[in-house]
């Protein structure tokens, strides 16, 4: 078990195409496991592989986990309510004509948000740790999730789908937070 250090924007690995997963083998078993472990550490709710550095098409998703204003410490949080999951090779098969809006964040970037307009529902297929294939129709925060990791897998991030006004303003908040970090 391990945290990992977070790929952060401008890093160029965060452009890369992401390769299929074609076996499920220890170091997979490993990535995933490592990958849930940093998504706790890092209080968010999904991971792709890529923002650990590993271009393969692997997501963790835990809506549990919430981001939350107070900091919780790790032992308060309940191992109960945790409720990981792994997917291998998601692939979206269909997305609702109808949209919604979520104010998004992303661990590459950090403690940067922005409104970002999907699809409201979508179907996806993917691949669980077992090699068991499942498909399932989403909506709410899921599908949002969802989306924005299978993007991750694609080298997109969610500042790609906002205005270049609203990008670049974005942008200039972060650095001028990294500034004052530094
Ligand atoms: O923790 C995260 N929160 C979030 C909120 C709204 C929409 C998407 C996300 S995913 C993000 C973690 C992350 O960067 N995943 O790639
Ligand atoms: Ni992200």
């Amino acid at each position: 078990m391990a945290v990992l250090p977070i790929v952060e924007i401008p890093d160029p690995r965060l452009r890369l195409m992401c390769e299929p997963v074609d076996a499920i083998d220890d170091e997979v078993r490993q990535l995933s496991t490592d990958m849930i472990e940093t998504m706790y550490a890092a209080r968010g709710i999904g991971l792709a592989a890529i923002q650990v550095g590993v271009a393969r098409r692997v997501v963790v998703i835990d809506l549990q986990e919430r981001e939350t204003e107070e900091p919780v410490e790790e032992a308060e949080a309940p191992e109960a309510v945790r409720d990981p999951k792994t997917y291998i090779n998601p692939e979206i098969l269909w997305v609702s004509d109808e949209t919604s809006r979520y104010q998004e964040g992303c661990l590459s970037i950090p403690e940067q948000y922005a409104e970002v307009e999907r699809p409201a529902r979508c179907r996806v297929a993917w691949m669980d740790l077992d090699g068991q294939r499942h498909e399932e129709e989403m909506g709410g925060l899921l599908a949002t999730c969802m989306q924005h990791e299978i993007d991750h897998l694609n080298g997109v991030l969610f500042i790609d789908h906002i205005t270049r006004l609203k990008r670049d303003m974005l942008l200039k908040k972060l650095a001028k937070a990294r500034k004052s970090a530094a």
